[in-house]
């Protein structure tokens, strides 16, 4: 036997224990990348893929091509809603330990995603969000009380108590409903989207999937679509490192990089500094121009890091350094914006822990209304009569059947 070839199961760089090693990412330098025109050829923007944009540089100062120039307004919109959100979320944890929400999922480490992004795009864009983009939903108007309730499966809950808590959906803010089915959201954009070009509109579609969704057929199908046929949308990949326990190089992220997924198909890909709120403004807005004046789809890798566990179910201490956040290279959303502002002599430590508070008493407030509508172990609850109700537009014959007998067990007790 002289066979050469080996499976190649992909490892981790490091596991409990063992020093957290970053060396696999490929980073660029802050300010480095070139911006082109929106109607830019794809074949002259690959290296776009494969490099970095980054804004903010490791003193928090903003430079090159890509930086929004935001005023003091648009710096505090920004960092005021990544740090609800992150504020929202630890609130929302102690109340999933607590018991009084049976399943919780945090963003922690990746609010500019959501955030920049919600601000780079339009009110009548359609959102198809993943399950970590809760930020998107706060920014498009969602309220805090709506969200708890929906988590509580209450008497207010958006979703009358048929999905899990944070399938959250919007319909006045034009954000779709969460699925559970990792990635089925990437083709329902691309559809959409596909539709407001034959309709003529000017709005566009974006989606969120994970690093590790982009190993589901759906997300293959979706770049297929959306290059066949130039879709006005924005396909983002969510790189945070780690799907549940396995790594990014699990789904395909060891050779190539996410954002060089759609290259074969001539979709451009830009990979972005995910934790670096006005770069990930500026590549989103550069995106949404170029789908609204006819160039088409691009793909987005958004670099981050997923700082807390994947859902409250796991413990990630079972399979990561325990330190691994706090080495990756490019730190912490909130803390850099903060620390640019600061550099700015527009923010100060004094004003962050005032906002923090103010953002607290919001939070406390909103769980305060959310309870009156019934919680886990307090009523008032919903009446179990209207479970089949609003799920199909014709209800099947067996569904007719165990309402009927439902009805009858209830008045027979
Ligand atoms: C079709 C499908 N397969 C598997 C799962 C179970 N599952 C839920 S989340 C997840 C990991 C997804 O990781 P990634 O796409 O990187 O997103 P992240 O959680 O890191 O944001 C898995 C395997 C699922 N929900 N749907
Ligand atoms: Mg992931």
């Amino acid at each position: 036997m002289n066979n050469k070839s080996r499976l190649h199961i992909p490892h981790p760089t490091a596991r409990p224990g063992e020093k957290p090693d970053f060396s696999y990412l490929d980073l660029s330098p802050a300010g480095h990348a070139d911006k082109p025109a929106v109607d830019v050829r794809t074949r002259d923007i690959e290296h776009l893929s494969r490099g970095l944009v980054r804004v903010l540089d490791d003193d928090h100062e903003a430079k090159g091509p890509w930086n929004p120039n935001f005023d003091a307004g648009q710096l505090q919109t920004g960092l005021r809603w990544m740090l609800l959100n992150r504020i929202f979320d630890e609130r929302m944890w102690k109340i999933q330990r607590q018991g009084r929400i049976s399943f919780y999922m945090q963003a922690t480490g990746e609010e500019a995603v959501s955030i920049a992004q919600g601000m780079a795009l339009r009110p009548g864009d359609m959102c198809f969000p993943s399950y970590r983009n809760q930020g998107l939903f706060m920014y498009r108007g969602v309220k805090l009380v709506d969200m708890m309730c929906q988590c509580l499966s209450n008497t207010r809950d958006m979703c009358q108590g048929r999905q899990l808590p944070i399938m959250y959906h919007s319909k006045s803010g034009n954000v779709f409903s969460i699925s559970g089915n990792l990635g089925t959201q990437y083709p329902h954009a691309v559809g959409w989207a596909m539709a407001a070009a034959i309709k003529g509109e000017d709005h566009i579609a974006v989606s969120w999937v994970g690093d590790g969704s982009t190993a589901e057929a759906d997300f293959h199908h979706a770049l297929t679509f959306a290059a066949v046929y130039q879709a006005p949308v924005i396909l983002n990949v969510v790189n945070n490192q780690w799907a549940i326990s396995t790594f990014q190089g699990t789904a395909g992220g060891e050779r190539r990089s996410f954002a060089a997924r759609g290259l074969g198909l001539g979709m451009p890909g830009i990979r972005v500094d995910g934790n670096d709120l006005l770069a990930v403004y500026d590549v989103t807005s550069w995106a949404a121009d170029r789908a609204r004046n006819g160039g088409g789809p691009t793909l987005i890798e958004l670099v981050t890091y997923r700082g807390g566990p994947h859902s409250t179910s796991d413990d990630p201490a079972k399979y990561r350094p325990k330190d691994e956040w706090a080495s990756f290279p490019l730190g912490d959303p909130i803390e850099r914006l903060k620390q640019h502002m600061i550099a700015l002599g527009n923010w100060s430590d004094a004003k962050h822990e005032g906002l923090i508070d103010e953002l607290e008493t919001q939070v406390t407030a909103a769980w305060k209304e959310a309870q009156q509508h019934g919680t886990m172990t307090e009523g008032p609850r919903l009446d179990p009569a209207t479970m089949f109700d609003d799920v199909y537009a014709d209800k099947p014959h067996n569904l007719e059947l165990q309402q009927r007998r439902m009805l009858e067990i209830e008045g027979g007790e």
